[in-house]
């Protein structure tokens, strides 16, 4: 037997792309409601363009995502019929404390999250919850201009002790903040950073990545003093970065690249900030606001486990004319012994069998893949069935290589929670056509659709692989 007799099967959501609600029980507005789909989304995502409410003539696909508001016992159910061990779902930071800086908590909010966890109880689903999956009130970007202000570790420290304290019992597993260095690209999206004119960007995304891993190492000692049974993760947008040659200086460039994002997991899983990171603030001359008490926190308090993101690897040339491919939000070399998605990002299964070795080399912890998967587009046939056998495939094959790093590399692997288990909103692009799911959900990229759902072909496989224990993937 390869997989671990309790490994965690399960699928992965988040709040921003599928729950919807967006004015119903007391919720304020954040940072990902008005990040509209259509050509402006990336600009917005990534503090270039302003908009902090939302404007005439966008389309905003988080108001209603896939109305799992309301709709969150029938998806649980369907999660149930697979055999999910796990459900990863995150919490609207609006939705407990609707401006952010409030004392006392949204009952409304909170009681929401609490019926969820407690249907996900009545199946034996074991919630892993995101504190933050890019999700910031909007309060918090106009009075305090975001995760560059240090304040905001105290408030994030208020959200976390009211949701370690009212869901003890019903939750163990937490991440603190969803692709933590996402914050390097999308720095709206991932921190509510808008930049000023002059203002060097790069100064504000440092203090801010700071002081969110400060706030998430006071997470995880918070967890740990509410139920020692806590079990805290950090989680990185992951994929090794290849040298598109032997050269040195791709070797080289692949290793730097490598480090940029890997700096974030350093930090959090070692406890200190590596010399390379401080040699490069010292060198951009990045004088990061850093008190004592920040550095014994991150040294005292590190996580009980890695997760990431992963999609495809990466690839880097410092050569001219090798091409670019699109990927999850980082953007790569062309890799030529690799084929892509319909939205360009290379599929790569070995790739996840290293990332995994690198990981677990590196940081000696449990590991948890916690995104994986295709995004396609899917075909309802007339008799309502769609046979996404692409979507087997590409899963069949990670499934695969997760395996072989257990086998025979000896990863400590605690789960795997594909990505969107039923089809939600793009991140990136914000559109519905770019579907994930074992589970389909009758909605495009205008919003027009009846929102029913319906299983796809993936739906029966997925459920033998879990039954299985991952034995049967054919
Ligand atoms: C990650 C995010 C998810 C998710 C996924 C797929 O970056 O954590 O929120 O959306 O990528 O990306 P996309 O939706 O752009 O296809």
């Amino acid at each position: 037997m390869s997989f671990p007799k309790n490994f965690l099967w399960g699928g992965a959501t988040a709040a921003n792309q599928c729950e919807g609600g967006y004015n119903e029980g007391g919720r304020g507005l954040a940072n990902v409601d008005v990040i509209p789909h259509g050509e402006d989304r990336f600009k917005v995502g990534s503090g270039v363009r302003e908009m902090l409410d939302f404007e005439e003539g966008y389309y905003y696909p988080a108001q209603i995502g896939i109305d799992f508001y309301h709709n969150y016992k029938e998806d649980i159910a369907l999660f149930a019929e697979m055999g999910f061990k796990t459900f990863r779902l995150s919490i609207g930071w609006s939705r407990i404390f609707p401006k952010g800086d409030e004392l006392e908590p949204n009952e409304e909010g909170l009681k929401f999250y609490e019926d969820v966890f407690k249907e996900c109880q009545k199946y034996g689903i074991e919630p892993l919850v995101t504190i933050t999956h890019f999700d910031l009130p909007i309060h918090l970007i106009k009075e305090y201009g975001g995760w560059r202000n240090r304040e905001l570790i105290e408030m994030y420290k208020r959200l976390v002790t009211v949701l370690f304290t009212r869901y003890k019992g019903l939750v163990k597993y937490w991440l603190t903040f969803n692709e933590v260095n996402v914050i390097l690209h999308f720095p709206f999206m991932g921190a509510g950073l808008l930049f000023k004119e002059g203002e060097n960007p790069k100064h504000a995304i440092y203090q801010a990545a700071h002081n969110e891993l400060v706030a998430s190492a006071w997470a995880t000692k918070i967890a740990h003093e509410i139920d020692p049974n806590n079990q805290v993760g950090c989680m990185l947008c992951g994929g090794q970065f290849y040298p598109y040659s032997c050269h040195p200086e791709d070797v080289f460039a692949a290793l730097t690249k490598d480090r940029e994002n890997l700096m974030f997991i350093d930090v959090q899983a070692r406890g200190y900030y590596p010399s390379y990171a401080l040699k490069m603030f010292e060198k951009e001359g990045i004088e990061i606001n850093m008190t004592d008490e920040d550095l014994e926190i991150l040294k005292a308090h590190t996580v009980d486990f890695v997760s990431f993101s992963y999609y495809s690897s990466r690839c880097i040339s410092t050569q001219e004319g090798a091409g670019t491919s699109d990927g999850n939000i980082i953007s790569s070399t062309t890799n030529p012994y690799l084929k892509a998605s319909e939205w360009g990002w290379q599929i790569d299964p070995l790739g996840l069998r290293i990332t995994l070795n690198t990981l677990y080399d590196r940081y000696q912890k449990p590991l948890f893949i916690v995104e994986n998967g295709l995004g396609a587009k899917d075909t309802v046939e007339a008799d309502g069935s769609i046979n996404d056998d692409y979507r087997i495939d590409y899963l069949r094959d990670h499934v695969k290589a997760m395996k072989d790093a257990i086998e025979e590399d000896g990863v400590d692997l605690l789960g795997f929670t594909p990505w969107g288990c039923i089809d939600l909103v793009s991140a990136s692009t914000g559109e519905m056509s770019k579907r994930y799911g074992f589970i389909y959900v009758d909605r495009d990229d205008l919003g027009n659709g009846t929102l029913k759902r319906s299983k796809k072909k993936s739906f029966d496989w997925y459920k033998q692989v879990i039954e299985s224990n991952g034995e049967n993937l054919d």
